[in-house]
């Protein structure tokens, strides 16, 4: 009975402690991408970045390891002319002091390109955030179905 009640604590804390990341004065929410058709060539990563200290920083890149993907880079989109364009960032994503970025469809992305197969609800994708001045950081993107996502997204910030 005891060992219930405490794995039943422990499950209830561990999504928060999972799923959120720092370094410096940064917070990392949430970081997670949709799921693809099993032979995708890309997908998007989306997570929020909060910078609660008093300098400005950058995420200057992402990394995956080449078993997951062969390629990673920082993405928007825009409209350009009616049309969705995506394309890379040039010089990296500010994160200025004292705000979040928000990463997420139709914005700004990472992007896992050349990806060897495509992402499966459930599975996990390990990553490296690379910034400026707080250096790198070690996340993990949960690959979640595309209701998982918008339910989240939908129903306010829920870790
Ligand atoms: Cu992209």
């Amino acid at each position: 009975m005891k060992t219930r009640i405490l794995l039943a604590a422990l499950l209830a804390a561990a999504p928060a402690v999972a799923h959120d990341y720092g370094v410096g004065a940064l917070s990392i929410a949430h970081p997670y991408a949709i799921e693809t058709p099993p032979n995708a060539p890309v997908a998007g990563g989306y997570l929020e970045i909060t910078n609660a200290g008093d300098a400005d920083d950058v995420l200057v890149s992402a990394s995956v390891d080449e078993a997951i993907a062969g390629a990673t880079q920082l993405h928007r989109m825009e409209m350009d002319g009616g049309v969705m364009r995506m394309s890379e960032v040039e010089g990296g994503i500010p994160v200025p002091a004292g705000e979040t970025v928000v990463l997420q469809r139709g914005g700004l992305h990472v992007m896992f390109m050349q990806l060897v197969e495509g992402l499966e609800a459930g599975a996990e994708v390990p990553a490296t955030l690379t910034f400026r001045d707080a250096g790198p950081v070690e996340v993990v993107f949960a690959v979640e179905t595309r209701a998982e996502a918008e339910a989240r997204a939908g129903g306010g910030h829920d870790h």
